[in-house]
């Protein structure tokens, strides 16, 4: 069989089972594919579970939606941020040339990389849709470098699992799977529509993942780091927002 329809068949026996017998045995059929998402354990897991595992199983390999260059949105919506630390504005001074990307964990050699390092690594863009959970949304050029060839300069060690992700916001933090963070377009970004990315927009540095919403493209980011679990992070299940209730897997 080929890896497509066997995915299908796994989301729609997913689904199948979860109606016929209940979701606590499609989160057993789940767990048995290693598609158990960190936030599974609280009020909604098994809802959470069933809803990454089909998702995934479906979309691992989905194209990127990008949208024509005539459709970039003239007034795109730039979200409210809390307040920015005092070493942000001290970067901001120096006009972020002592900004630094740490990427640590299950990684050999660990990197401390500046903006021209990461320009100098590749270049990519992509018009893409930022869509928020409370409803609106707008498409723009994001140009950066992909995630996945930063990792393949850190080398992730055997075990490597997810890949976590902060803000200069301490608040401010989330994880993807492994899956998800190698995809061509999850992109370290650090230009906009042609210029560099504004601080609104969570310049001078926000990781793109643009298959998910929008809680999941983290602003101002400062920390990367590869683990085999997602337990020893925050309350272990998986990102800032997923503490707040927000759904770890934020696929649309
Ligand atoms: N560091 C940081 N990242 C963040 C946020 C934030 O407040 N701080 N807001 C998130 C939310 S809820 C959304 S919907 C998007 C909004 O992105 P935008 O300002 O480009 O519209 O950024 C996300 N990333
Ligand atoms: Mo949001």
């Amino acid at each position: 069989m080929n890896p497509i329809s066997r995915r299908k068949l796994l989301a729609t026996g997913l689904a199948a089972t979860a109606g016929a017998a209940g979701l606590a045995t499609a989160a057993r059929l789940a767990q048995r594919y290693g598609l158990i998402p960190p936030d599974h354990g609280g009020l909604f897991g098994a809802g959470e579970t069933l809803t990454y595992a089909c998702q995934r199983a479906l979309t691992l390999h989905r194209p990127l939606h990008e949208f024509p260059r005539g459709m970039i949105s003239r007034q795109p919506f730039m979200n409210e941020i809390g307040p920015l630390p005092d070493k942000f504005k001290a970067s901001q001074a120096v006009n972020f040339s002592d900004w630094r990307l740490t990427v640590d964990g299950l990684v050999d050699p660990p990197l401390s990389l500046s903006i021209a390092d990461l320009r100098a690594l590749a270049t990519r863009n992509q018009i893409t849709e930022v869509a928020c959970e409370e409803g609106w949304s707008y498409i723009a050029e994001w140009i950066g470098t992909p995630l996945s060839l930063v990792l393949r300069e850190a080398g992730p060690k055997p075990g490597a699992r997810f890949v976590v992700y902060r803000s200069i916001q301490s608040d401010w933090w989330d994880s993807l799977d492994l899956a998800e963070a190698l995809y061509p377009g999850t992109l370290v970004t650090w230009g906009m529509n042609d210029g560099d990315l504004p601080v609104g927009f969570g310049g001078p540095l926000r990781l793109r993942v643009p298959r998910q919403l929008g809680y999941k493209s983290v602003k101002f980011l400062t920390h990367i780091t590869v683990t085999d679990s997602m337990k020893h992070f925050g309350k272990g299940v998986g990102s800032s927002g997923a503490e707040f209730g927000y759904s770890w897997y934020g696929g649309m």
